[in-house]
């Protein structure tokens, strides 16, 4: 199938403890690994949008930005473009899937990749991150100003969500998406069943949706030894040998409708090894047609 990729990035680190993910975007703009895909003609890099010091602290600032977001990917949509977000800490993917739902006519499924579950709500935090919390809110728990933005949640049904990679969590945001039948695939799981079976079964699931499906990226999904560049480091994850042919397989399915690539921190790069293998990511998920 035929599509035109539409990069924007997402400069928020707002969102997250450490905000070293603001520069994410800004950094992959100017990366050397970026420069073939950039010439791709089948690809433009459209917008980075950056937080504005709203009035009323840090959930007003996410709010501002992810209703910012939500209206690029939108439009994306609506054009017939395929968005690609680049974070960016990962309360932004509130934007993202908020503007992929409000584009679509029917409701939304999504691939969850994430070391942690990003699934706690105002009350359950321990650390305040709102970084913590989108899943919750794209689910419809959490803060009005965030479950509303780009429109009225929730934004996505439990049956139409899976995680997989999960290897660090607080009880409470597992009790809730326990409760709500979101499935979790743990990186446990993954070692026992190994990677082509879960992501399988959780790609069936998110397919399930009848208005097409995402893919959220958290780059802590891989081991830190081969991406470091990340905001919230988690030790023992996936390899690129295991979840590049796996995304690889996604190439050319017209249900998958909007990628995004989060928690990118250009100071904990070394070598640039984290912004060469996000390169090589879109690559895979995208690969450039022949002729095209
Ligand atoms: N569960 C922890 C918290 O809520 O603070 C860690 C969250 C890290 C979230 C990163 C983006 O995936
Ligand atoms: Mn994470
Ligand atoms: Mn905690
Ligand atoms: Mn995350």
């Amino acid at each position: 199938m035929h599509r035109t990729l539409r990069l924007i990035g997402a400069a928020s680190g707002v969102g997250a403890q450490d905000p070293g993910c603001h520069a994410g975007p800004t950094a992959l703009h100017r990366a050397h690994a970026f420069d073939d895909l950039q010439r791709r003609p089948d690809l433009s890099w459209g917008e980075t949008l950056f937080p504005r010091q709203a009035l009323g602290g840090r959930v007003a600032e996410v709010a501002d930005l992810c209703q910012r977001l939500a209206e690029a990917v939108r439009q994306a949509r609506e054009r017939g473009e395929t968005p690609v977000v680049l974070g960016g800490d990962h309360s932004c993917a509130i934007g993202t899937w908020s503007g992929v739902r409000a584009a679509s006519p029917a409701p939304v499924g999504l691939l969850w990749l994430d070391a942690h579950l990003d699934s706690h709500t105002p009350e359950s935090t321990h650390s305040g991150a709102l970084h913590g919390m989108p899943l919750a809110c794209l689910l419809g728990q959490g803060d009005r100003r965030l479950v509303t933005v780009g429109g009225p949640g929730p934004k996505l049904l439990p049956g139409h969500v899976a995680l997989i990679g999960v290897r660090s969590y607080e009880p409470e945001e597992r009790e809730f998406l326990d409760r709500l039948g979101v499935r979790v695939f743990t990186i446990d799981e993954v070692r026992q069943r190994g990677l082509p079976a879960v992501f399988g079964e959780a790609l069936a699931r998110v397919r399930q949706a009848p208005g097409g499906y995402g893919v959220s990226l958290d780059l802590d999904v891989f081991d830190p030894r081969e991406a470091p560049g990340v905001g919230s480091p988690e030790p023992a994850g996936l390899s690129q040998t295991e979840l590049m042919p796996a995304l690889a397989g996604l190439a050319g399915d017209p249900a998958l409708l909007a990628l995004e690539v989060m928690e990118f921190n250009p100071d904990r790069d070394a070598g640039g090894r984290t912004a060469a293998l996000l390169a090589r990511l879109i690559g895979a998920v995208f690969p450039r047609r022949h002729g095209a």
